[in-house]
């Protein structure tokens, strides 16, 4: 990707986190790591982002052709952050390890590093080949530290073992998380306290088409029924207000 692009969105980031992911809006995911949704306004909405043709091929052919885009957030390592645990952003799908092996993906993490990712800042520890459980001795595969160079892009299936490094350098480490799957999956582990995806009526209206093409229906019906539930409390708020006075 431009890295220019990337500069763009870690600037941007910056203005509207700085060090307030730590607050409210986010979720612990280690150890002074935390995970927060990211509003789909400029410059996330930016096309080259998302809907970069070498990425879509790659996400087609793990996917099928009904590929969307069902979460967008960041991570964030702050200087200190130590190893997070070794974990998988989803399991298997039907309990069955034996059969499970030889399932293709039903979802694939997209991490695009506004920081390059390497032995000081921290990478995101992979590994390969873990999402195919074997009859192989538990840590018998030899983990990955890949140097993710900003502008790059790093691709796992939602069930590969990985985990974030700490963060030796002096500055936080963020990255952008794109969750890709199948039209049908939806995430009933990673989302209990944070929205996957966070857009208003004015944001949707005002998205590029790449990305409305994008994003799975269910998502516009959940901003609808906030919007309506909002709307009902406003107008509940209003009607108190004048019977009281
Ligand atoms: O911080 C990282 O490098 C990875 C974060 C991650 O995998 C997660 O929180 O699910």
């Amino acid at each position: 990707m431009d890295t220019g692009l990337i500069e763009q969105l870690h600037a941007s980031y910056t203005d509207r986190h700085g060090s307030s992911a730590r607050l409210r809006e986010s979720l612990r995911v280690g150890h002074q790591r935390y995970m927060i949704t990211v509003r789909l306004k400029p410059p996330f909405t930016d096309s080259r982002l998302y809907a970069n043709p070498v990425l879509l091929g790659v996400l087609t052919d793990l996917l099928g052709a009904e590929r969307v885009l069902s979460s967008f957030s960041a991570v964030v390592s702050y200087p200190g952050a130590e190893d997070q645990h070794v974990h998988q952003d989803g399991g298997g799908l039907f309990g069955d390890p034996a059969r499970e092996g030889s399932l293709p993906p039903y979802a694939v993490t997209a991490i695009v590093p506004l920081v390059e990712m390497n032995s000081e800042t921290g990478t995101t520890r992979v590994w390969p080949g873990s999402q195919r459980p074997t009859d192989d001795e538990p840590g018998s595969i030899e983990p990955v530290d890949p140097l993710v160079r900003r502008g790059s892009v790093l691709l796992m299936d939602y069930r590969l073992q990985h985990g974030g490094l700490a963060n030796r350098s002096a500055r936080p480490r963020p990255i952008l998380s794109l969750v890709f799957t199948r039209l049908w999956f939806r995430d009933a582990v990673n989302f209990g306290e944070q929205p996957p995806l966070l857009y208003g009526p004015l944001e949707r209206r005002r998205m590029p088409p790449e990305l409305g093409r994008l994003l799975p229906a269910a998502a516009d019906a959940s901003f609808e029924r906030r919007a309506l539930a909002r709307g009902r409390r406003m107008v509940a708020m209003a009607r108190k207000r004048l019977v009281r006075s």
